[in-house]
């Protein structure tokens, strides 16, 4: 059983990957949005960084329409994806399998100098990236930044995405803005 929090959290990922606001999840979506991080996080055009973007988001693509595209049509419906979501709710090993190289990559993106450890300015960048406004990056950065000393590690960033999507409580709902 889905509660509504997670359902909500749902919804509020499929409004953010919906880049175009056209109300379906596509391929543009998602290329468009790796473009919009990597100029947001000072990623170079051509760079490795970019290319592990590019190719851990596409896979991350290519999952979800395995996963969601039920009607075969090649775009995701809200509907899609929140029975996909839910679906895969059950299973949270795999899914967390799956969505941890993008999220790597986008930490790489962040951690500009690769030394492990990002700072919650870089973060605030790479959220406004999603459309998100500063005052909602500030307060999604609190949720991983658990300390306050101004940086977070890749472990930290890649555990509050994923408990994010999965964990049944109210304590990270936040990192995406205001559910509601
Ligand atoms: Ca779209
Ligand atoms: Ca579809
Ligand atoms: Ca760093």
């Amino acid at each position: 059983m889905t509660s509504n929090v997670i359902i909500r959290r749902y919804d509020r990922t499929f409004d953010l990957l919906d880049n175009d606001a056209n109300g379906v999840l596509e391929e543009k979506d998602f290329t468009d949005l790796i473009e919009k991080i990597a100029r947001a996080t000072g990623v170079q055009q051509g760079s490795a960084k970019e290319e592990a973007l590019v190719k851990e988001w596409g896979n991350c693509w290519n999952t979800l329409r395995d996963l969601a595209d039920a009607n075969g049509d090649g775009r995701i419906s809200r509907e899609e994806f929140q029975q996909a979501m839910a679906a895969a709710y059950g299973d949270h090993a795999k899914l967390k399998e799956r969505l941890v190289p993008g999220l790597e990559a986008s930490f790489a993106a962040i951690d500009a100098d690769d030394d492990g450890v990002a700072t919650v300015a870089q973060f605030e960048a790479y959220l406004t990236a999603w459309g998100l406004e500063r005052a909602q990056a500030r307060a999604a950065r609190e949720l991983l930044d658990s300390d306050g000393d101004g940086r977070f590690s890749r472990q930290e960033f890649v555990n509050g995405w994923t408990d994010f999507l999965l964990r049944d409580d109210a304590e990270c709902a936040a990192l995406l803005g205001p559910l509601n």
